[in-house]
């Protein structure tokens, strides 16, 4: 399963059928993996930076105040099992915090970034096992076998709200694929941004810098690319959208006027207005995320907040 998830992050033929498959739907979509290509990465790197996107300074603050509580929550000689890979600092803060940890498992589909991400944590972390799997933490995965036999405590960790990127019925079947791989005594840390006012949630999704439209619309140079497509990127605008029955932010890219693509060899019409869906991000209170997480059968223990009430990070056992 590890060789085609990789595989899948990369062969061209699966991206112009991803691509297809959202594209001839109604109303038409694209898979949000599709964001994180080289550029789409560094524009999401700069996103996190920016003033008005909130969420990584406010759960990297809540993690530096409560490292030590989850550490001593999770015992000593603990695996950690990383679903967020990518953030390597929110990694440093529990690693440090850990006590004898005994191995780190970061799992990404991107072989290359999970290379360079163990890399550095191996440099300062000398006598951890470093385990990285190339997967989608979404499907489900194994452990290695060097990790499967150590018999300390399991901790799951899933920053950034990256589960909001989930709709909820997925986010239940990854919660309970996790309670399985982490076992009765695991624990897992789970990033989740908080429901809060309309402008600022809409301001986070659409800065003024436009480096979130840089983002989205980077997905269709991507398709120009590597999907046999030739989109003009400047025939379509970025929009986001509050969706307040499903309590999530949408992102769209609104075509400007009645145009066709050609995709994969395969005509593609969009009428001025129509929009493609390109990300769903879902925000929870407190109380909806411990409902969510309680139908997976896992309990919340903690939920921990910052300052302001932006972002929430929850502890949850089973
Ligand atoms: C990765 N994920 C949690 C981000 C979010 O906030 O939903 C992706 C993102 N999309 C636009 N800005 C950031």
């Amino acid at each position: 399963p590890r060789a085609r998830a990789a595989a899948a992050a990369t062969d061209p033929s699966d991206i112009e059928t991803q691509a297809l498959r959202g594209l001839t739907r109604t109303p038409k979509c694209l898979p949000p993996a599709l964001f994180y290509d080289d550029r789409g990465s560094v524009l999401f790197d700069r996103i996190t930076r920016l003033d008005a996107y909130y969420p990584t300074r406010a759960e990297t603050a809540i993690l530096r105040r409560r490292a030590p509580e989850i550490a001593t929550h999770a015992g000593s000689g603990a695996v950690l099992v990383d679903y967020g890979a990518g953030s390597s600092v929110k990694t440093r803060l529990v690693l440090d915090a850990l006590d004898r940890p005994a191995a780190w498992v970061p799992i990404d589909v991107s072989a290359g970034h999970l290379e360079r991400a163990a890399a550095a944590i191996a440099r300062d972390h000398p006598g951890l096992l470093v385990a990285p799997v190339v997967a989608d933490f979404t499907a489900a995965l194994d452990l290695p076998d060097a990790v499967t036999a150590l018999p300390g405590p399991r901790l799951g960790f899933f920053p950034g709200s990256t589960i909001g990127n989930l709709a909820p019925e997925e986010a239940v079947a990854f919660l309970r694929r996790a309670a399985c791989l982490l076992g009765r005594d695991g624990r897992l840390i789970v990033g989740v941004d908080l429901v809060k006012d309309e402008d600022r949630l809409i301001a986070a999704y659409d800065d003024p810098e436009g480096v979130t439209a840089a983002f989205n619309l980077n997905l269709l140079a991507r398709l120009n690319r590597e999907a046999r497509a030739d989109f003009d990127p400047t025939a379509f605008a970025h929009r986001v959208r509050w969706n307040a029955g499903l309590c999530r932010i949408e992102m769209h890219l609104e075509s400007l006027t009645d145009q066709v693509v050609s995709v994969a060899g395969r005509p593609i019409r969009f009428r001025a207005g129509e929009t493609i869906h390109t990300e769903n991000s879902h925000k929870y209170t407190p109380e909806t995320f411990a409902r969510l997480a309680r139908r997976a059968g896992w309990r919340s223990q903690a939920c921990w907040t910052d300052a302001a009430r932006d972002f929430s990070v929850h502890e949850l056992v089973q």
